[in-house]
């Protein structure tokens, strides 16, 4: 499979930034023995990784801006591109030695999403999508799974954390899914659920209070994979709301219409 030289230059940065992740990984799992745990060590791990992406990525395209999880924006010269990264999608996993995490690169041009990239280093899974070009994992073309029927759907949604988001809202809106799906999954990180629905694992998926770095690449991941992305309101743009439900278009459809009501019945969400 051949890939633009931008690809190769995401492709490259990840799987720098994902060797270190892999041998901190092997700290963590170390260290969970220890009383004090591995949390700041964590820490540090998630800060080496966007540096390393930093660097890499920022040589080989000198002057795109960069926003990432750890580090905020860094404006560059070149105003009409920005890579929009997250170097440990899945922190919780990945302190707890679950190897379900990734780094998420995303890249924007104009305000348009033009070429994502996620990365798991634990089993060496690698998605990517160039617009207009389509979804590969391990350079296998992707296809979003084609069920249209919820009750025989698996689905996967993110739960809001200790002091955030609207866990009554989340509470509610699982119940009416679970209700209608073959199977509810909680797997912990934003950009491998939007990953596995582009590769047709997952039938949809839904979550809010997410930040961009948490989406930008699975969105155009799952669009070049056929998928719909959108916020919960059907037609808002999740990188602006945080909140982001995806699948094919019948799974979508009915993902919205179960879940845009809900949002608009419990207080403080519109
Ligand atoms: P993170 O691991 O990079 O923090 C879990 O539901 C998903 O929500 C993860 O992808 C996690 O990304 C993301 N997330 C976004 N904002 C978060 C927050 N404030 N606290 C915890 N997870 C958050
Ligand atoms: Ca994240």
């Amino acid at each position: 499979m051949l890939h633009s030289a931008t690809i190769n230059v995401m492709v490259k940065a990840a799987r720098r930034a994902g060797r270190s992740l892999k041998r901190d990984l092997g700290e963590v799992e170390n260290l969970q023995v220890s009383l004090k745990g591995p949390a700041n060590f964590v820490t540090m791990a998630d800060k080496r990784a966007e540096e390393m992406l930093y660097s890499d990525l920022d040589k080989a395209r000198p002057g795109y801006g960069f926003i990432g999880e750890e580090g905020g924006v860094r404006e560059g010269a070149d105003k009409s591109h920005t890579w929009i990264v997250d170097p440990l999608d899945g922190t919780t996993n990945f302190l707890h030695g679950i190897p379900q995490f990734a780094i998420s690169i995303g890249l924007q041009r104009e305000g348009t999403m033009i070429a994502g990239l996620i990365y798991n280093p634990a089993n060496d899974d690698l998605y990517l999508a160039e617009r207009g070009k389509g979804a590969f994992l391990n350079d296998q073309r992707l296809r979003v799974a084609g069920r249209r029927k919820l009750n025989e759907c698996v689905i996967a949604c993110g739960l809001p954390h200790i002091g955030r988001g609207d866990h009554e809202l989340s509470r509610l809106e699982m119940t009416e899914i679970q209700n209608q799906v073959a199977g509810l999954r909680r797997f912990g990180a934003a950009a491998l659920d939007m990953a596995f629905v582009a590769s047709g694992r997952l039938d949809g998926y839904w979550e809010r209070n997410l930040q961009p770095w948490d989406m930008a690449a699975g969105q155009i991941i799952v669009r070049e994979a056929g998928g719909i992305v959108s916020g919960i309101e059907g037609d808002d743009d999740p990188l602006k709301t945080g909140n982001v439900v995806c699948g094919n278009e019948f799974i979508h459809a009915e993902l919205v219409k179960i879940l845009k009501p809900l949002g608009k019945q419990v207080s403080g969400n519109q």
